[in-house]
Parts: C-alpha cells; sequence; structure tokens
C-alpha cells in the first residue's frame, strides 16, 4: 500500500490527520518513526513553513510528506502570534503557557473587538518535487478566559460564534467538520490522489 507521512510532531494535529485522512487508500505513518529528522522551520509565512517541512521529510524518507503549519491571528494585535503561535511565550512554552500570554496581551480589549482567526497552509510534497499547497481558515473570537477540556493549543480560548462554544467544547468529529485544518485538507483532496499512483 502507498504511505504518506505526517510531517507533525504535535500530537494534536496527528490525530486530527488519522481522523481527517482516515479513508484513504494510503498508510498514514506518524514522523516518530523517523527520530533523527531535523526540520530547521525557518520561512517567514505559513506557507514557506509547510513546505519547509513537507520538503525536508519527503526528502529524508523517499515517500510523500504532508507538512502543516499553522497558528492564530488575532486582529487587535495586528496578527500575533501568526506563525510564532507554537513558542509564543517562549520556545519551551506549553498550550497553557502560551494562551496566559495572550489572555494577559488582551486584557484591555473589548469584547467586539476580540476577533481571531485559524490559518493552516498544508504542503503536500512529493520526493521527486513536485509540491502541492493549499490553505484553510476558521474565524473567531478570542474569550476572556478559557473553556473545555477538548483540543488543543488556543482551542479553549477560541469561540466559534455559531456554535456559541470553544473549539475545546465540541467534539473531536465536530472540529474536523469546521477547522481550518478541515478546510486546507478538502481543498487537498483534490491531489491526494496522486499519493497512491
Ligand atoms: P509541528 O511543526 O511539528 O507540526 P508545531 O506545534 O510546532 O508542530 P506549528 O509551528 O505549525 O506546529 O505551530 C502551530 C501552533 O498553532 C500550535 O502549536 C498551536 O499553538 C496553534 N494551533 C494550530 N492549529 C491549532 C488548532 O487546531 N487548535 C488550537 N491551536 C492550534
Amino acid at each position: 500500500m502507498s504511505r504518506l507521512i505526517i510531517a507533525t510532531r504535535n500530537k494534536g494535529k496527528l490525530s486530527e490527520f488519522i481522523e481527517l485522512l482516515g479513508k484513504w487508500p494510503f498508510e498514514i505513518i506518524d514522523i516518530s518513526k523517523y527520530p533523527n529528522i531535523k526540520i530547521c522551520e525557518d520561512g517567514s509565512t505559513f506557507e514557506q513553513n509547510a513546505i519547509i517541512k513537507a520538503k525536508t521529510v519527503a526528502n529524508a524518507t523517499g515517500f510523500p510528506a504532508l507538512g502543516d503549519d499553522s497558528g492564530l491571528e488575532v486582529k487587535a494585535l495586528n496578527g500575533e502570534p501568526g506563525i510564532y503561535s507554537a513558542r509564543y511565550a517562549g520556545p519551551c512554552a506549553t498550550d497553557e503557557d502560551n494562551i496566559k500570554k495572550l489572555l494577559q496581551k488582551m486584557k484591555n480589549v473589548l469584547p467586539d473587538q476580540r476577533q481571531a482567526r485559524f490559518v493552516c497552509s498544508l504542503a503536500l510534497a512529493f520526493p521527486d518535487n513536485r509540491v502541492y499547497v493549499e490553505h484553510g481558515f476558521l474565524e473567531g473570537q478570542i474569550l476572556l478566559e478559557a473553556r473545555g477540556t477538548g483540543g488543543f493549543g488556543y482551542d479553549p480560548v477560541f469561540l466559534v460564534p455559531s456554535l456559541k462554544k470553544t473549539l475545546a467544547e465540541v467534539l473531536p468529529e465536530q472540529k474536523n467538520r469546521i477547522s481550518h485544518r478541515a478546510m486546507a485538507i478538502q481543498k487537498m483532496k483534490a491531489h491526494l490522489h496522486l499519493i497512491c499512483q
């Protein structure tokens, strides 16, 4: 069977990809099987970083690889934390540290000015250097405090207005119907069949 390597070390992203890609006729391989691969994520956009992740892993393994670079853009913070979402509160920051920093920076932002969006750039790279890139977005608002225990990253403070719930309060399958990652995968379906050829 054909293989796709998921070029992420983020467990939250990985479990979402396993759900989102489950029905495709290729084997999904976790990059933890390749502990020696070093990815130098030094791009200046989500797209550049997604391509770096996918190309590095496709070249190192000889299999197609999917890279995800994603994050939160907050309007009142001029797009912060953006590509620095994972390390917003420092290089070893936990999700809780990042949320704490975000809420602190937004403590004086009024309720009607707390718009934010999640962005996901996906790159599908092949060992022969073909690369396909797609993007997905999810609009929402940043709450004053965390709510819910599901998901990962900034999910507990990200309110989806149409659901009146945070992404940490919905079931994984519900997040996977609306998320920025789900939207990007939806578009990537136009290219995923190439993995099986
Ligand atoms: P990899 O590079 O190994 O994929 P990473 O966590 O470092 O893992 P990114 O550089 O793309 O990945 O940073 C993404 C960060 O953006 C992630 O750590 C979360 O803080 C946030 N994020 C992305 N998607 C999210 C989601 O669906 N829900 C909540 N937070 C998310």
